[in-house]
């Protein structure tokens, strides 16, 4: 069993509505869900023009390895309309959802990389993040999140919804 943390993200449509799929396919598919963050408004990180996101990161437990979980969170995704154009990581989306921790594993592979490559650079990720695990260490760094977000530059706007 593993606690693997989950971000969600979305600008377009009826995201509310969405991430309240979203969490319920999370507990079917992929595992018990132990933790959520609250939910927030965020400035785009990356492209500005776009509208601001909504973010929410849960925690669940796990019996899946993470190429399982990662293919459970693709069949979520599409069955909820999210769109994929090559070389548009930063376009607007219905519904993006990301692997950010998978227990204390540190994954390389061609299709996922684990822990998310940018999350310390995110207030979008960092804020939720410290509402539910300040003293989760990112195995990377060897660092919490809570210094982390200490040491993080990012001066873009999230607020609590
Ligand atoms: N996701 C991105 C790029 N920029 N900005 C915010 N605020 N929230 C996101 O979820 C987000 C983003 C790429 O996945
Ligand atoms: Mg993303
Ligand atoms: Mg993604």
């Amino acid at each position: 069993m593993e606690k693997v943390f989950i971000e969600l993200g979305g600008n377009i449509g009826n995201v509310r509505a969405t991430f309240d799929i979203v969490i319920e396919k999370i507990n079917e598919t992929i595992g018990q869900i132990i933790k959520t963050s609250s939910r927030y408004e965020t400035e785009p990180w990356g492209n500005k023009k776009q509208d601001y996101f909504l973010n929410q990161i849960i925690c669940a437990e796990t019996n899946l390895n993470p190429d399982e979980v990662l293919k459970k969170i693709l069949d979520i995704e599409n069955l909820l309309g999210r769109k994929r154009k090559k070389n548009n990581q930063s376009a607007p989306r219905t519904i993006d959802i990301d692997i950010l921790f998978y227990g204390d594993k540190i994954i390389n592979s061609d299709n996922l990389i684990v822990p998310h490559p940018r999350l310390h650079q995110r207030n979008f990720v960092l804020t939720p993040l410290m509402e539910i695990a300040p003293t989760l260490i990112h195995p990377s760094f060897n660092k919490k999140i809570k210094d982390l977000l200490k040491s993080n530059t990012d001066t873009s706007i999230v607020r609590k919804v």
